[in-house]
């Protein structure tokens, strides 16, 4: 067997040489060291080798395997830098002028103020033992209407203009509630996650309301996990993002999803467009939340006499909004270089 895998490396030297695209080099790094690969091949005959042999044989296909992988890997960057070099004669352009363009901070890119936030709540919950999810934007009704304990005749789907697919089965998710079904089947509890994503809702659009906008869900459930535990959360990533204890206030809201559910405020002063100094405070409406209804928790594939939980859905770009003092939500997505590039140095 060793001979054997001594012969594959030299036959893959051999292949790999004259190759001169990547599509082939990947193909030949299958042939050698993909799942179904020769060396794969070879290693399924190690069942009927003596001890020795297996101290022998595990090292040295390890070995070769590394040395295809390097190989591979320099092949690729040889084959990038040639395909650079002959568009360089052929299409006379300087690519190395945008990288000097980049250190003078001439037209460079930037993150978008809600990624930034977004961002930014991820790390807070990562330090706290949460994970990040994913969800899919085109959903299905069970994700984002039944399984959350909103039937079909129930009133609260009103609530949310939905924009649907023809076939009346898909729609656009209109908020990142799903992705607390979508976690909840894919773990066991304990668990505590985070959801970030861009949801979409057929709205009328004004300076606090966009039609396509983003949520941050979050999720704990657990043995005993209570309200109190809701509020200390809220609390710690409010004094996070804003570097300082926030005044907030809970009063109750309706989501058939959670039971009890509520609203949480925050005091803030409304900026004044005209009058810098004359502001007015006020409390602003930034975080509905509450404690998972059994339902939810049944529907996710979690045991509700056992477990309790907490959910929360963060409207990320009114929070910018709060943050950045602005006055109308439409700015944030306009696509107009002015106002995004304000934000670009980050
Ligand atoms: C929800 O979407 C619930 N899924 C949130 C939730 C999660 C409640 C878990 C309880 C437990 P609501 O429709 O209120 O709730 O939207 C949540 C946040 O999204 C709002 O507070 C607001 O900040 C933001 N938001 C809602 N509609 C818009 C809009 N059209 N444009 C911009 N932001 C919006």
């Amino acid at each position: 067997m060793i001979n054997k895998i001594e012969s594959l490396w030299e036959s893959f030297q051999k292949e790999v040489t004259p190759l001169d695209k990547q599509a082939d080099v990947l193909n030949l790094k299958a042939k050698y060291i993909g799942k179904k690969g020769l060396i794969s091949e070879v290693m399924k005959g190690l069942r009927d080798a003596s001890v020795e042999e297996k101290k022998l044989i595990g090292p040295k296909s390890n070995e070769v395997k590394k040395n295809i992988e390097t190989s591979i890997q320099d092949k690729l960057k040889d084959i990038q830098i040639s395909e650079m070099n002959e568009k360089l004669k052929k299409e006379k352009i300087d690519f190395s002028l945008r990288d000097s363009n980049l250190d003078l901070g001439l037209n460079s890119g930037g993150i978008h103020p809600v990624h930034q936030i977004q961002r930014s709540i991820e790390d807070i919950f990562l330090s706290m033992g949460f994970e990040v999810l994913d969800g899919p934007h085109i959903e299905t009704e069970h994700y984002n209407f039944e399984a959350l304990n909103i039937p079909e005749t129930h009133p609260a789907r009103d609530m949310q203009d939905t924009f649907w697919f023809k076939d009346k089965a898909h729609l656009l998710r209109t908020h990142t509630s799903t992705i607390q079904i979508r976690g909840m089947e894919e773990r066991k509890a304990p668990f505590a996650f985070v959801g970030p994503g861009k949801v979409f809702r057929c709205e009328r659009i004004d300076a606090t309301h966009e039609s396509c906008f983003h949520q941050l869900e979050g999720m704990m459930v657990g043995e005993n996990i209570n309200t109190g535990h809701l509020i200390y959360f809220m609390k710690t990533l409010l004094k996070e993002i804003f570097q300082k204890d926030m005044e907030v206030r809970l009063r109750p809201g309706y989501f058939p999803f959670v039971e009890p559910g509520f609203e949480l405020d925050i005091r803030w002063k409304k900026p004044d467009p005209k009058d810098e100094e004359a502001r007015h405070s006020g409390w602003l409406e930034l975080l509905p939340c509450g404690m998972v209804h059994p339902n939810v928790l049944k529907a996710g594939g979690v045991d509700p006499d056992k477990y309790t939980g907490f959910a929360f859905g963060l409207g990320l770009d009114r929070l910018v909004m709060v943050n950045y003092k602005m006055d109308d939500i439409r700015y944030l997505h306009k696509g107009d270089l002015r106002f995004n590039s304000q934000f670009s140095h980050f």
